[in-house]
């Protein structure tokens, strides 16, 4: 007998494999589709890891088991490769960040391929490839073009170290996703693209599709849907008026102060009419370079600055209460203005108790007014109050409304104010619009041309793409422009209505803009009249399943559903798809260095797959990232685990070799149960992605067969080849060659379990009490006295018979009694 040696094997059959096209999508197939996507990498420098690996292994086992099933699959593969490390590489070294990045994604390949996926090469796309931005900038222009992008000035996330302003989800804690430098806001002008317009149904779309409840979750919270009330709040002496909005209005008659963010545009009106207007401008100034999020941080200590000389008035209470400016009210969200509620809003209390501004209780929970009838204050003055109560309850000191619970309140007082005019429902939503523009060189052109006398202009779509142009600096200025500002020649253009002079936008788009939109580009890469063909994406379109980081969630995912929903309403896509671009998504785990350390160059603890590969073989690698633990968790990387995955592989070939019998075309029977078993289990458990559970099914099935004296008959070895091969490919091919069974393992049909051999035989356990037969219950053979105990015990008939009672022995007879002693 041979010695396995995967080094040999798996090289033949990759080549073996190119030379057959197994691969390959067809646009023309009668088959159903399944459409397979994991997220495509950004090619960095340090090639791939075995945490990149994992994902793509998952999904290749998917792929490989669809087309096993008779599907038409597509599973491609391609470069997200505009950003900033390869810039960042680029300053550093002088190297064109073109010439970095055909490297590294030449690497990146030649790793993908050694470990066996069978992506459709035939479709490989490139985020940089200029046949392919001219669509990410022929969409960015119909953005434009419906109002969906415009240029503003807004506070941006700057990161003082890379030079360049954040998106919201950029920023971690407060410091630069990449640099981890610390974050302050600064004013910039910025394209913009309205995602916001589309918030309403981006939370609708999550209804319809089979995402991670996490995952949702996660996207819901970002989106953040809010309903309540805007109410105006009269100021008498300036005959105007403040709208806040609530969540709570039933807490209305306990506002006893208003707040208005600093950057409120009414702060210019209300500043002519304070006494303490110096006081107010210091506090603005110093309020500008604060981020949003610090700003709202709970731990932080309130601040404000209250507006001497003017008063707001209450419309429910039609009290005068103090007006401030404070910080912890933000522009960005709901009016900008909220009415301050000390006793039922935490932030609002501290405020309050730095203040000294009175704290009213108006609602009461429940529970709370049973055990404290009398001594708990209504009424505060001078912050004694030690905690707000930010329940729901029972309404008091709200006039006509005393005795309301909370929920009734709120639509009692909204009419009633409404009636009175100062009042209308709101719904308002924490995301915000997406900021689009980055100052960096290495990224998409913004097709957009600024003339004097006609003011922005979209590049004319027939003369798309705009070229990113060579230049031979790429820092970005000092003044924060983006490099391609010093490229004069390439700035300046004749205005496209006028024909006057006109200059380029400078600004590149972000990193997040190619990855928009890539899934479609796969449907038909080489079309250059359209993103992709109608027909084309109307056959391939929606992506079945999608595998990607949970750190996308309010990132890449939110952002194409987005982009994908707007193509979708211009009918770039067609209508019949459906308007989610993705039917079902997956996370996977990250995969942790040995001892569960982070994997990062600087510990020097990074695991290449291509040293794993060249030690143990690629199916060795493959199987052992499925077996290493669940899916979605995180998991330790464990060369004492690969070694023992590759046991398991030599055990497979030696098997193969010495007890497969090839005058028997049969197994006996207890090996066919174990088989058929083993098939329904590593079926049903790629499906809920417990491919671990899977390898080990495999591996059990294995011990079986090593045990049994007969091995396994013709038949049965093809089958099992048939399941093994979606997770150790070569090997599978090699011994189903080997066999000469005929054709390429890969293209056989997943073998159907047979169910008689799958079900177990089931007995009738009798149920007794003192010996008293009380019940019986349906079980499988073989059924542990801990498990029919278990069952018993649910069972009503026999909750009620031993109800108050005291179990003290228990008598089990294997597949016939439970007898409980009471
Ligand atoms: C009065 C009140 C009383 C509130 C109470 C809460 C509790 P969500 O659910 O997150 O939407 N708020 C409104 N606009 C704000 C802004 N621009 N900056 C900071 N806070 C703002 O929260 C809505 C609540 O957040 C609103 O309801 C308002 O405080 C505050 F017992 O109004 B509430
Ligand atoms: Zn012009």
């Amino acid at each position: 007998m041979k010695k396995y040696r995967p080094q040999a094997i798996e090289k033949k059959w990759q080549k073996e494999w190119e030379r057959m096209d197994v691969a390959q999508a067809s646009d023309a197939s009668k088959k159903r589709k399944y459409y397979v996507l994991v997220e495509f990498p950004y090619p960095s420098g340090d090639g791939l890891h075995v945490g990149h690996a994992r994902p793509y292994i998952a999904l290749d086992i998917i792929a490989r088991k669809r087309r096993m099933e008779g599907y038409n699959v597509l599973f491609p593969m391609g470069w997200d490769a505009f950003g900033l490390p390869t810039e960042n590489y680029a300053i550093k070294t002088g190297i064109h960040p073109r010439a970095a990045t055909q490297k590294n994604t030449a690497k990146f390949k030649l790793q993908q391929k050694r470990l066996g996926l069978s992506f459709d090469w035939t479709r490989e796309i490139n985020t940089t490839d200029p046949a392919y931005y001219k669509w990410t900038q022929w969409i960015f222009v119909q953005l434009f073009k419906k109002g969906l992008a415009y240029k503003t000035t807004i506070a941006v996330n700057w990161c003082p170290s890379c030079k360049i302003g954040l998106a919201n989800e950029e920023v971690i804690d407060g410091s630069c996703e990449r640099c981890s430098a610390k974050v302050i806001g600064k004013e910039k002008e910025q394209w913009m693209l309205k995602i916001t317009k589309y918030a309403e149904r981006l939370l609708e779309g999550l209804e319809n599709v089979d995402y991670p409840e996490r995952v949702k979750a996660q996207q819901r919270e970002w989106i953040g849907k809010s309903e309540g009330v805007e109410i105006a709040f009269s100021i008498p002496r300036l005959s105007s008026s403040v709208s806040v909005f609530t969540t709570r209005i039933d807490t209305v008659f306990g506002a006893t102060y208003l707040v208005v963010a600093p950057e409120h545009p009414i702060v210019e009106k209300l500043k002519l009419h304070v006494k303490n207007r110096n006081q107010l401008e210091a506090y603005i100034a110093k309020a500008k370079g604060k981020l949003d999020r610090e700003r709202i941080a709970a731990a932080k200590e309130k601040t404000g600055v209250r507006l001497q000389g003017l008063v707001a008035k209450n419309p429910a209470t039609e009290e005068n209460i103090p007006i401030f400016v404070a910080d912890y009210v933000l522009l960005s969200y709901g009016t900008g203005a909220i009415m301050g509620v000390p006793a039922h809003d935490r932030r609002d209390l501290d405020f309050a108790n730095r203040y000294n501004l009175p704290v009213i209780e108006v609602i009461k929970s429940p529970e709370r007014e049973k055990r404290l009838p009398r001594r708990t204050p209504l009424v505060v003055e001078g912050g004694k109050f030690q905690q707000a109560y930010e329940g729901e309850g029972i309404l008091a000191r709200s006039q006509k409304f005393d005795g309301m619970r909370s929920e009734t309140a709120r639509k009692r007082i909204t009419e009633w104010l409404q009636k009175k005019g100062v009042a209308k429902e709101a719904t308002h939503y924490k995301l915000k619009d997406w900021i689009f523009s980055r100052q960096r060189y290495w990224g998409e052109p913004i097709p957009m041309i600024r003339c004097e006398l006609c003011g922005w202009m979209p590049v004319p779509e027939e003369t798309l793409p705009v070229i990113l142009p060579r230049i031979r600096r790429y820092k970005p200025t000092e003044k924060g422009e983006s490099p391609l500002a010093r490229a004069k020649s390439w700035v300046m253009v004749p205005c496209p209505k006028c024909k006057g002079s006109a200059r380029r936008e400078t600004d590149v788009m972000p990193n997040w803009a190619g990855s928009n939109w890539y899934y479609l580009r796969y449907c038909d890469p080489a079309n250059d009249r359209e993103l992709a063909s109608k027909a084309k994406l109307n056959y391939w379109m929606p992506v079945d399943w999608y595998n990607g980081g949970m750190e996308h969630t309010t990132l890449h995912l939110l952002y194409s559903r987005f982009i994908y929903k707007f193509l979708w309403d211009i009918k770039a896509v067609p209508r019949s798809v459906g308007s989610e671009p993705y039917k079902k998504r997956t996370s996977h785990g990250i995969v942790l260095g040995e001892g569960s350390i982070k994997m990062s160059k600087s510990k020097g603890n990074v695991i290449n797959p291509d040293t794993v590969i060249r030690q143990y073989g690629a199916d060795t690698i493959r199987m052992y990232e499925m077996f290493m633990g669940p899916f979605e968790q995180m998991i330790p990387w464990d060369t004492k685990g690969a070694k023992g995955v590759r046991r398991f592989l030599e055990k497979v070939w030696k098997l193969a070799h010495s007890s497969l019998n090839p005058d028997k075309t049969n197994s006996s029977l207890q090996i066919k149960k174990f088989l058929h078993k083993t098939i329904k289990k590593v079926g049903e458990d790629i499906e809920s992605l417990k491919f671990n559970t899977a390898t080990s099914a495999l591996m059990e099935f294995c011990n079986a067969w090593q045990e049994s004296k007969e091995g396994i008959g013709r038949k049965d070895f093809q089958d099992f080849l048939k399941i093994f091969s979606v997770f150790a490919p070569h090997l599978a091919e090699e011994l189903w060659q080997q066999g000469e069974f005929g054709g390429s393992v890969q293209t056989q049909t997943w073998p159907r379990y047979n169910p008689t051999l799958v079900r177990e035989k089931m007995v009738t356990l009798v149920v007794q009490i003192n010996g008293k037969v009380r019940d019986n219950i349906e079980a499988e053979a073989g059924i542990t006295e801990a498990e029919a105990k278990k069952r018993a015990l649910a069972r009503e008939k026999i909750k009620k018979w031993l109800e108050k009672r005291r179990i003290k022995k228990t008598v089990f007879v294997p597949d016939k009694l439970i007898n409980f002693v009471v």
